[in-house]
Parts: structure tokens; C-alpha cells; sequence
């Protein structure tokens, strides 16, 4: 009998779903009309666990999977898997560390260029047929330069990483904000969020979500000032959504680009009714090829956890 595996979040990419098929009887929790009683029927039955980095899952549904020998998250954030739990029980937690550092920081950039020239506002004026209607160039109001932007990044990890390599290629100068200072980065350590913030003009935030959270409230965004720019390719809680809200209605920053929400896939009106805001539906890694390293390192996880081998990608065992 194949081993079974519960999907909470679907993949996208069907050779891997073809691949889990083919090893494994796979259980869609995502399309299941009664989860909970089927969960109470099933649970000890269940070998590994594929989710989402914004998904998780709960330690409740762990502890209606006794027979679990691995969670694999198609993902690099762990903040929503109780790892401590994890840690006790003996098992493993694989996150697909490295496979969407590009794309995800590509995103980021992309937000931030859309954010300060205005590319939504521009494409809607075309598409709305405005330029006809309105063809004299101060129809459009002037946007702020990118390039050579002071840059601000949150969490010096793998993405902050990237960002601030495609940043530097822009000509500009780069800060960040850490836990503590890293020796092999060249940028400018500032151990205050805040300062970072008033010596910015652009905050991108790269970090982990697991104690972070809120950490961007209104004093940041009030450094940050009416001429800087927010953007999040990492996860909406790291920032204070209502505090956001009302400094992007009131002017007291000038843009916002995101890809993460704190409760998705709902977005505060506010945010969505903000024409200084650019919005993604957390998309920073939805490209063919990120997903399909995604599944292919879920693949890896799961097989070399099912096998009794401790998973190269676990960050619990
Ligand atoms: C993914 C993410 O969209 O890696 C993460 O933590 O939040 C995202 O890149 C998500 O995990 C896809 O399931």
C-alpha cells in the first residue's frame, strides 16, 4: 500500500501532482466537504503533510496525526508550524530554503519601481482610454526616480540578500536591519528599525514573520516619511495593516507596494481603495520555475523522511 500524504495547499505545477500520484495516495484537505470528520476517521493514517508557508498548520491537526513522520512546507516561512512542538515530537519540518530567493526578490523590486513611477495608475490612464481624452502631459503627474534610491532592508536573509544585489545595480545605497549586524554582508548595519526608516527612502522588508510581528507601525512609517516607499514580499503581519492604512489615506508615506496581507486573501478597502498602493495577491514566488524547485524539493522531503533518513531540508530534527 502507498503511504499517504495530506495536501493542505495545492500545487500548481502537474508534474510534481503527477509524481505525488504516482508514490503516494494523496488526500486533498483543500477539497474535502467535511475535512474535520474525515480528518477524525484518517488522521492516524496520514504518513506527511504537504502545506503552504502561509498556511502551516495548526498543532491542533498535528495532534490528530500520530503516524506523522514529516511536514513538508512548499515554502521558505515557518511561522505558521509550531516547530517547538515539532522539535518534541521528532519531526521534521522541510522548508524549500533557496528555491525562491530570486523570485522573490525580483517581486520586490518590481513593486518598488511600480510603486514610485506609478506603472498600475499609468497602464489604467492607457487602458481607460484617458490619453485621448486627456493627452497633454500634465494629465500625469511626475513619479520619483528609483535608481540610486536609499534602500532599507528589513531581515538580511536569503531575499534580503537578493534584493539588495539588484539594488546595488540600480546605484543605490543600501542599509538593513537585523537581529545583529552579519560579517559577510558589505552594507550598512543600522540596529534600529526606526532609524533605518528616517535614513531611507524605500523599507523593503524581508524578514521572518515568527517574532516579528507589527514591528512596522505608525513611528516607522512616520520616519519612513512622506516621500518614502514600503514594500513586503514577506508576510502581512510584520506590519501594523491599520497603521498602514492610514498613513498611505493621509500622505504620511508616498507608496506602498505588496505582496502579503496579515488575514488573506482578504485586503483592508483601505488599502485597496489607495492609489499610492500597488498590490499582488502573494504571488512572489508563482512562477513556473520557482514552483516546480518548490515541488521537487516537497518531493525530496518527504521521500527521504519516509525512507528514515533525515530530510537535508528539515529545520526541526
Ligand atoms: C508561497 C510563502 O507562496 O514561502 C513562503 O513562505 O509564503 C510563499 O512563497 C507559499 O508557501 C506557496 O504555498
Amino acid at each position: 500500500m502507498k503511504p499517504q500524504v495530506l495536501q493542505l495547499n495545492p500545487i500548481l505545477i502537474p508534474s510534481i501532482n503527477d509524481a505525488l500520484a504516482s508514490l503516494y495516495t494523496v488526500h486533498r484537505h483543500f477539497e474535502m466537504s467535511e475535512p474535520e470528520a474525515w480528518l477524525r476517521a484518517n488522521g492516524a493514517d496520514i504518513a506527511a503533510v504537504i502545506t503552504g508557508g502561509h498556511t502551516g498548520i495548526s498543532r491542533a491537526m498535528l495532534e490528530q496525526l500520530p503516524g506523522l513522520k514529516v511536514v513538508a512546507v512548499n515554502g521558505v516561512g515557518t511561522d505558521a508550524v509550531d516547530l517547538a512542538y515539532c522539535r518534541e515530537r521528532g519531526l521534521p519540518v522541510t522548508a524549500t530554503l533557496g528555491a525562491l530567493t530570486e523570485d522573490v526578490a525580483d517581486l520586490a523590486i518590481g513593486l518598488l519601481i511600480a510603486a514610485c513611477r506609478n506603472l498600475c495608475a499609468g497602464d489604467r490612464f492607457v487602458r481607460d482610454g484617458q490619453w485621448e481624452r486627456f493627452p497633454q502631459p500634465s494629465a500625469i503627474p511626475l513619479a520619483r526616480r528609483f535608481s540610486g534610491m536609499r534602500v532599507g532592508i528589513v531581515g538580511m536573509g536569503r531575499v534580503g540578500r537578493a534584493v539588495a544585489t539588484r539594488a546595488a545595480a540600480f546605484g543605490c545605497p543600501i542599509g538593513y536591519t537585523d537581529l545583529r549586524a552579519m560579517d559577510d554582508v558589505g552594507h550598512r548595519f543600522v540596529p534600529s528599525l526606526i532609524e533605518l526608516a528616517r535614513d531611507s527612502d524605500a523599507l523593503v522588508l524581508c524578514a521572518a514573520a515568527d517574532s516579528a510581528e507589527g514591528i512596522v507601525d505608525a513611528a516607522v512609517l512616520d520616519a519612513l516619511g512622506p516621500r518614502g516607499f514600503l514594500v513586503n514580499v514577506a508576510r502581512g503581519r510584520l506590519v501594523n495593516e491599520p497603521d498602514l492604512a492610514a498613513a498611505l489615506t493621509a500622505g504620511r508615506i508616498a507608496g506602498a507596494g505588496l505582496d502579503v496581507f496579515v488575514d488573506e486573501p482578504r485586503v483592508p478597502l483601505a488599502l485597496r481603495q489607495s492609489d499610492r498602493a500597488t498590490l499582488q495577491a502573494h504571488r512572489a514566488s508563482a512562477t513556473w520555475e520557482t514552483r516546480t524547485a518548490m515541488g521537487e524539493m516537497v518531493l525530496a522531503g518527504i521521500a527521504q523522511a519516509l525512507t528514515g533518513a533525515r530530510p537535508s531540508m528539515s529545520l526541526t530534527t
